[in-house]
């Protein structure tokens, strides 16, 4: 996200319709809502786009085993994520299906653009394909000859009539795109990867498929009944067909996207079909492609088939939805993978958020309480307090730029310093003495200082934890609204006097283990 643009668009994957949302899904979602809420909350005109990728062989294979036709199964599962990204407050401008006839026009238009440009021709495809990955291979790819290099299953032999998309002819463009640009693809050393593999060649892209007719179909003038797109080309389009391209454009103003989320195991498709499907097009490129890190179960890879996916609904109920953001984001690096463990959520709760933040809140109600009737005066902060103020806009005042490289959790982690200074502050300057001695005027000065710390953490904080951050601000008696934020951080002011009102205790310790085997639902 860069701070001069106005528009600002904010993408996850659109998930597929197979199977129920797990917290890999929810990881993604959650950091793409983070930015969009943060985006918006400094003045930016913010779009976020999530959705479900409904077309190919999979989705029909799994509709066929259920004795549903696809589009009733799509139906069903798309609705759950929908009411899933609901109960989680995801605040989405746009749900896309890959289903929604918006949609379909918007790939047919770009198929056809492709076409008359001269990257797309008839041939025959022969080779391997993963239905689970919905990946064609060669057979030099495969493991044991057989079985697919990303997910391990058996892949099948297809040999039909395709159109190809010229792949190969965007090599030198691709490369020259990751070269010319730092960090299009996040994090850093993802892009040398994906540099790598396309210096290695690129073979053209089969985008048709004729043996199953679940899919989009090819534009009318092209006179080719039995063919249907190929689920990808279908599925990285919604990024801009979400926003109209190919029926109503108002909203192609967002493009081209700031951030678009993606987990590690899809950064191919991203990182290289669609910045070649874009230049194709004519339409600039995503400013990045962050790819995350894959969130695990003791160890192993979350699927259905060995029972341990991890509901985020149940965990969410069970710990609160805030404290589970900031655990998914506090967590982990960007980028790397994660274990989820019950524990190490406890921890968090009871360290991070109960002591250092919702005790610092109950301080303050309770020092202010004590002493001033509830009312805070800023007055005297800076003669009192310089150098507090000095270090903690010292580090509020970098803060934004781990948001643009992706770094959440080093984000989270200077918050968490600035509370420490606060914590800490009280316990130097210990304000019960200061009482005694009658400086109630260093006294005020001290809460009031606490009280502005906790402001402006808090404003930081609303994108990641939003229900307990509208307690905080109603108990400091102030708003989280782009005029607060402009004033308390990027102008460093203080809050105006206010009067605290007592809350009950934001993150109450737990003691044990709440679920007893988290899983799918
Ligand atoms: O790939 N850890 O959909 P999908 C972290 N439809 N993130 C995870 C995860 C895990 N264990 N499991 C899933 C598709 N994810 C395509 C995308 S986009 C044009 C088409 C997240 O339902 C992560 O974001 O398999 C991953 O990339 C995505 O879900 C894959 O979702």
């Amino acid at each position: 996200m860069e701070e001069s643009c106005k528009n600002v668009y904010i993408t996850t994957p659109i998930y597929y319709v197979n199977d129920v949302a797990h917290i890999g899904h929810a990881y993604t979602t959650i950091i793409a809502d983070m930015l969009a809420r943060y985006s918006r909350l400094t003045g930016l005109n913010t779009f976020l786009l999530t959705g479900t990728d409904e077309h190919g062989q999979k989705i029909s294979q799994s509709a066929e085993l259920r004795g549903k036709t696809p589009k009733e199964y799509a139906d069903e599962i798309s609705g759950k994520f929908r009411t899933l990204w609901d109960d989680f407050d995801i605040t989405y401008d746009k749900f896309i299906r890959t289903t929604d006839e918006e949609h379909k026009l918007g790939v047919q238009k770009a198929f056809q653009t492709m076409f008359d440009k001269g990257d797309i021709y008839k041939g025959e495809y022969e080779g391997f394909y993963c239905v689970s990955c919905e990946t064609f291979f060669t057979e030099k790819q495969l493991v044991d000859e057989q079985f697919c290099p990303d997910c391990g299953r058996p892949t099948s032999i297809v040999k039909e009539e395709s159109y190809f998309f010229k792949l190969s002819k965007y090599e030198d463009k691709l490369i020259k795109w990751y070269e010319e640009n730092e960090d299009c693809i996040l994090p850093r050393a993802k892009k040398n990867e994906i540099s790598n593999f396309v210096k290695g060649g690129l073979r053209d892209l089969s985008i048709s498929r004729t043996s199953f007719d679940w899919g989009v179909k090819l534009p009318e003038s092209m006179n080719e009944p039995k063919h249907v797109m190929y689920v990808w080309l279908d599925a990285l389009l919604n990024y801009i067909t979400a926003l109209g391209y190919g029926t109503d454009e108002a909203n192609m103003k967002f493009w081209p996207a700031n951030v678009q989320l993606v987990g590690k195991d899809i950064l191919r498709f991203h990182a290289i079909y669609w910045p070649a499907f874009l230049m194709s097009l004519d339409l600039p490129l995503p400013k990045h492609i962050a790819a995350h890190g894959w969130w695990t179960r003791d160890g192993e890879k979350m699927s259905k088939s060995k029972g341990n996916v991890v509901d985020p609904k149940q965990v969410a109920d069970a710990y609160g939805l805030d404290a589970f953001r900031y655990f998914m984001l506090r967590e982990v690096p960007f980028g790397q993978d994660g274990d989820f463990s019950q524990k190490a959520l406890i921890d968090r709760i009871n360290s991070d958020l109960g002591n250092d933040l919702g005790n610092l809140l109950n301080r303050i109600s309770g020092m202010s309480g004590k002493y001033f009737d509830f009312k805070v005066s800023s007055k005297d902060v800076e003669k009192f307090h310089a150098k507090e103020l000095a270090e903690i806009d010292a580090i509020l005042g970098n803060v934004e730029a781990y948001i643009f490289n992706m770094q959440i959790n080093r984000y989270l982690e200077d918050l968490w310093k600035v509370l420490t200074i606060a914590n800490k502050a009280i316990n130097d300057y210990e304000p019960w003495n200061l009482m005694k001695d009658g400086k109630a005027d260093e006294a005020m000065a001290l809460v009031a200082l606490i009280t502005n710390i906790m402001a402006k953490v808090a404003l930081l904080l609303d994108a990641v934890m939003p229900e307990k951050i509208a307690k905080i601000a109603e108990s400091l008696g102030m708003k989280i609204d782009t005029a607060t934020y402009n004033s308390l951080i990027k102008n460093k002011n203080l809050l105006e006097d206010t009067i605290i009102t007592k809350v009950d205790q934001l993150f109450p310790r737990i003691e044990e283990v709440l679920l007893e085997q988290p899983a799918s639902s």
